[in-house]
């Protein structure tokens, strides 16, 4: 079960960061959201939320925050839906690696995202292929951003799965927190924006996929599951295997 943002695909300082402040300027506003406030504001799940919370925090009124979260978060998907059309949004290093392996052996794959449908859709498809993904559970069918675990059980539901057949790919605290709340098993994979965090109850952490030519390094293996310098599929069995379930 698959994350999107800040997880398969490096989409959070320079893409989704990127669109929102294109949106501001074309509103006329003067905000912009610089790579520290964004790392913050990313506490809030979801572009629209994220927006009126801010606006909150600038002590903007419910009616007039509502309305321009609204506005300004339809015209940041069409932006960031360009963005990724011309190829501007990359997969994390490994990433690619990893899918091709796991469909190499037919392990059944699926995302639970918040992001929005309109961009999820094409971004997947232009650099992965959809036909790899069994189900794609975006905000537009749980509406309920994570850490609410709503998008990972209906992802399961959709592959008529038990949760402990299907563990999750995170990289953050908030995506964490959804899996476990969906009684998933979850691996870690940190980024820039997360490496701080407290994962506490995370089943692995690690800080990058992993490639033969730059390992990734483990910051927490309880299960001492001992990955080969990267995520594999025998460590995702492995992990499966430990909650009662099997990967694939
Ligand atoms: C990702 C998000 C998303 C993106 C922006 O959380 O919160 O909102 O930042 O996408 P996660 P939208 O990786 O935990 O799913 O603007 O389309 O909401
Ligand atoms: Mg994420």
């Amino acid at each position: 079960m698959l994350d999107v943002d800040g997880t398969l695909v490096d989409s959070e300082r320079d893409g989704h960061r990127v669109a929102f402040n294109r949106a501001f300027e074309e509103a006329g506003l003067d905000d912009r959201w610089d790579v520290q406030l964004y790392g913050k504001l990313l506490d809030v799940t979801g572009g629209e939320r994220r927006i009126n919370a801010y606006f909150e925090q600038q002590g903007m009124p419910e009616d007039d925050r509502q309305e321009l979260a609204g506005s300004l978060h339809a015209r940041k998907t069409e932006i960031f839906t360009e963005m990724a059309s011309r190829g501007e949004i990359e997969p994390r290093p490994g990433v690619s690696e990893l899918l091709d392996e796991l469909e190499r052996a037919r392990v059944r794959l699926a995302v639970a995202t918040t992001g929005s449908r309109q961009w999820v859709g094409p971004l997947l498809d232009r650099l992965f292929g959809l036909e790899r993904f069994e189900a794609i559970v975006t905000s537009a069918e749980a509406p309920k951003r994570k850490p609410d675990p709503s998008a990972h059980e209906l992802a399961l539901k959709r592959l008529d799965l038990p949760a402990s057949a299907a563990p999750a790919v995170e990289d953050s605290l908030n995506g964490l927190r959804a899996a476990k709340s969906a009684g998933l098993a979850c691996v870690v994979v940190v980024n820039d924006y997360t490496r701080e965090q407290d994962f506490e109850g995370a089943d692995l952490i690690l800080d990058g996929f992993g490639r033969p030519d730059a390992p990734a390094a483990v910051l927490a293996d309880p299960h001492r599951l001992e990955p080969p310098g990267r995520l594999d599929l025998d460590t995702l069995r492995r992990l499966a295997a430990r909650s009662g379930g099997c990967a694939g």
